[in-house]
């Protein structure tokens, strides 16, 4: 069974639940979260590194002992370590400790005292006022226990899109692998590049459904089949991903596609069009009466009810019908437009990689600029820059563009936007470099207004150039701060500052609409990869998808301009 990276993530997880559970030393389940999340994040598949010899210490935060569980995890699908500690404790508590204000400590008392083991569990003993009695909790945070259930239920787990395609693609170049299918993609939200999928819809065409259906089940990571039939299947992996599968004949390929992409609201739509034109629309094709008029190829569907083909990422129902029959759809941003990137870290703060080899990793993608925007002083976390150290890399920067290392390397800082709008270095040490990159990395819980004026001020520092990851979400960690988004972006135009489409599959913002808003306003949008190794650059298109869903076209992306056009947008004019 393949191993993924999110699948070692996911053992280094519960051992870190486990081990904080039975109130082991912080430092060491801390050691297990880096890894977590470390592996999450990396855009190179450990099992294949490993399969080709590669050394795993090298990865960050991963030392012998760390690296051996990986070895282990990768031939075996667990580790014997958590094999250990599930025998010690219920390893259902782990989910305890997922209620925000439960820590360890309370579910060691619950499981102690009352014999807690599941959420159930939990809800009836709540619901029955027992919690409240238990030394430490009190009715209050028996209350609080109780909404946070319900809020949970409420919201089933969604995947973000950067993990959904490590389990899509190779479970897509499994179905390629079977005899007599022709197309395998993936539909739904996956195709529509949503920040996050609830389930993976796979549409297989083929002469007949059995054998794919077949297949399907038997694939190795299935760990629960929820339905079976003959042309359709669903499934749910041992990761918990729920994966829908629908075979239809290759005669229908475009209608299906159509269908299963999405979304339910732009296909209600559709469907209407077609009614009131006489037609017939279904996953099948389009009909009149029984007579098929279309349904070979989406551009079919589209075409037959008098419309263009719409690019999935615009398929919400938010006035791409209207924009489609204007003829005014946006030819939307590729990956491949992208001309360089505007934020990137290296070893100087908290980076992998050399400027050099950062360089290298962008010349080979072909980008024709690259800036280097290390943290600035107050980010003492990350080892930011003071004035000297980041003189002593602008000078480095000045040697290495001197000897011509195939791309224009741009001088650059991520500076820290502080509590009162100020930035974190001095106007005029800024004003060295060839950008600014302003962000917020502190005080998220301001008020909605202070919050806004604080960014503000930032941007009216003369020499702000780009507001990274404008929202400050983490998706599933952190929520966005309070901030009044329509205002910064007019004051963006105002300013001549643009906004960032953070590219990192945790941020993603702007938002979509957020960047719909950028570009009604007018405010140039920069997608960057925020990358923090040479595998970082991977991340882009994840950020292009977001941009996408945003309408962005070529001509509103920054960092999609050609150096020469690209340097005034730099400077500053308001
Ligand atoms: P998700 O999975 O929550 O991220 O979102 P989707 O958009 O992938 O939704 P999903 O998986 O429920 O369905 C996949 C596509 O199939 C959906 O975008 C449109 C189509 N579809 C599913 N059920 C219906 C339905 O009842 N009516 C219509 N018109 N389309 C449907
Ligand atoms: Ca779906
Ligand atoms: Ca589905």
């Amino acid at each position: 069974m393949p191993v993924h990276n999110a699948d070692i993530a996911a053992v280094f997880d519960e051992i870190a639940d486990l081990l904080e559970i039975e109130s082991a030393n912080p430092f060491r389940v801390r050691a297990y979260r880096n890894a977590a999340r470390a592996l999450r994040d990396l855009n190179q598949d450990v099992a294949a590194m490993i399969a080709q010899g590669g050394d795993v210490t090298e990865l960050p935060g991963i030392g012998e002992d760390l690296g051996s569980k990986i070895k282990e995890i990768v031939e075996t699908g667990t580790a014997a370590m958590l094999e250990e500690h599930r025998k010690k404790v219920p390893a259902t508590l782990t989910n305890l400790l997922k209620i925000p204000g439960l820590g360890p400590k309370r579910v060691q008392a619950l499981y102690h005292k009352l014999g807690i083991r599941t959420l159930d569990d939990l809800q009836s003993a709540a619901q029955n006022g027992r919690v409240r009695a238990l030394q430490g909790f009190g009715a209050k945070t028996e209350q609080h226990i109780l909404e946070q259930l319900k809020a949970r239920t409420s919201e089933a787990k969604r995947f973000k899109l950067a993990i959904a395609t490590q389990y899509a693609e190779s479970f897509i170049a499994y179905l390629k692998a079977s005899a007599g299918v022709e197309h395998v993609v993936a539909a739904g939200s996956y195709r529509r590049a949503k920040e996050t999928i609830g389930d993976l819809d796979l549409l297989v065409t083929a002469r007949s459904g059995s054998p794919v259906v077949e297949r399907f089940v038997s694939y190795p990571e299935v760990e629960e089949v929820l339905a079976h039939g003959t042309t359709k299947a669903s499934v749910r992996l041992a990761c918990r991903l729920q994966v829908d599968l629908r075979v239809v004949p290759e005669a229908s390929y475009g209608a299906a596609l159509q269908y299963f992409t999405g979304s339910k609201e732009h296909n209600v739509l559709l469907r209407q069009l077609a009614q009131q034109q006489g037609l017939k629309l279904n996953e099948y094709g389009l009909f009149k009466g029984d007579q098929s008029v279309a349904g070979t190829t989406e551009e079919s569907v589209y075409a037959a009810v008098g419309l263009p083909w719409i690019p999935p990422e615009l398929r919400e129902n938010r006035g791409e019908f209207e924009a489609a029959r204007a003829g005014h759809l946006p030819k939307l941003v590729e990956l491949a437009e992208l001309k360089g990137d505007l934020h990137a870290h290296t070893k100087a703060t908290d980076g992998r990689n050399t400027i050099k080899e950062m360089v290298e990793a962008a010349r080979k993608r072909g980008f024709e600029y690259l800036a280097i925007t290390d943290h600035s002083r107050r980010l003492a976390m990350a080892h930011g820059l003071d004035p000297k150290r980041l003189f002593e890399q602008l000078e480095e920067i000045d040697r290495l563009n001197d000897a011509s290392p195939g791309l224009t390397i741009l001088k650059g800082i991520e500076v820290d936007i502080l509590e009162d709008g100020s930035l974190d270095l001095p106007d005029e040490d800024l004003g060295r470099l060839d950008l600014v990159v302003g962000a917020v990395h502190s005080h998220f819980r301001l008020s909605r207004e202070k919050q806004t004026e604080r960014i503000l001020r930032a941007m009216d520092r003369p020499h702000f150039t780009i507001l990274a990851h404008p929202s400050g979400r983490l998706i599933d960690e952190r929520e966005p701060y309070e901030v009044d988004m329509p205002r910064l972006i007019r004051h963006a135009r105002d300013r001549g500052c643009a906004l960032e489409v953070n590219a990192h599959p945790l941020r993603l913002d702007l938002t979509d609409t957020d960047c719909q808003m950028a570009k009604d306003e007018g405010v140039l949008v920069s997608i960057n990869s925020d990358a923090h190794s040479v595998l970082d650059f991977e991340n882009l298109r994840y950020g292009v998808g977001q941009a996408r869903r945003g309408w962005l076209e070529m001509s509103n992306v920054l960092n999609a301009r050609s150096l020469q056009s690209l340097r005034p947008l730099l400077k500053r004019t308001m």
